[in-house]
């Protein structure tokens, strides 16, 4: 059997963190791998990431999970990240996992700010996910920013504050922003014909369910599960988040 490991790789002047988990009993020499990443302020130890990383360890997949720029034990601040820093960190971690010899498929999957990224990263990537899995997906991020809103905060759309506030003690920079503002969701949506599963509570404060309700409609091969009544990280609800995870899985694999 081979071990789980706790690793970094460098990408762009800083350390990203990763950890690979095997299935108990892979069935042959090859397996599929899971790319698995964590929302805005979020990391790899959340329990709506490990309970998604155990689904599909018991599925059969090794899971690898990562922590973008400015999150968990990656390198960079907070105050830096963008999605364009985090657009090149995916992709270095999925060159990284094409090195692996194990592999047979990858797929991604990424919760909420890392749900927009395994949209805009599936449609750069889209010959080589076999599946993508937008949790939560903050897709309305770029749409917002250009409307002069971000994190509940109104702005200026052609005059961008200087920094606004995150919570949790942290702050967002500026260049945050400017980056979201030329994210263009409708075009990675296009670019991306495989199969798709969003699953998102119906009662999510922090992104709303319509939001996937959209996008779903607009993916060649989307499914969306809805959660009744949940929240933006499934407190509620998480083992129907893992069960539609596992029988999208299974029905791909
Ligand atoms: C926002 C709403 C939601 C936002 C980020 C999110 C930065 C992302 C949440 C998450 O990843 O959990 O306005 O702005």
């Amino acid at each position: 059997m081979r071990e789980s490991r706790e690793f970094f790789i460098p990408d762009d002047g800083i350390q990203i963190h990763l950890k690979l988990n095997f299935p108990q009993n892979p069935s042959g020499e090859k397996m599929p791998l899971m790319i698995l990443v964590h929302g805005f302020t979020g990391d790899m130890e959340e329990t709506h990431i490990r309970a998604v990383q155990r689904t599909a360890n018991e599925e059969g997949f090794a899971v690898l999970r990562a922590e973008m720029y400015g999150h968990g034990k990656s390198g960079g601040a907070f105050g830096d990240h963008t999605l364009m820093k985090w657009i090149s960190n995916i992709l270095t971690v999925i060159d990284y996992a094409r090195t692996l010899d194990f592999v047979s498929d990858l797929y991604l999957c990424g919760h909420s700010q890392g749900g927009l990224l395994t949209m805009l990263a599936g449609a750069m990537e889209r010959d080589r996910l076999k599946a993508i899995l937008p949790l939560s997906p903050a897709s309305m991020i770029p749409e917002i920013a250009r409307h002069g809103e971000i994190l509940g905060v109104p702005f200026d759309p052609d005059h961008i504050p200087a920094e606004v506030e995150a919570g949790k003690g942290l702050t967002l920079r500026e260049n945050y922003i400017r980056v979201a503002q030329l994210i263009d969701v409708d075009l990675a949506i296009a670019r991306y014909k495989g199969p798709v599963l969003i699953v998102h509570g119906t009662g999510d404060e922090s992104v709303p369910f319509h939001y996937s309700e959209e996008v779903a409609a607009k993916y060649a091969n989307a499914k969306l599960v809805p959660i009744p009544g949940d929240t933006h990280c499934y407190d509620l609800h998480l083992d129907q988040v893992t069960e539609a995870v596992r029988s999208f899985l299974r029905e791909i694999r």
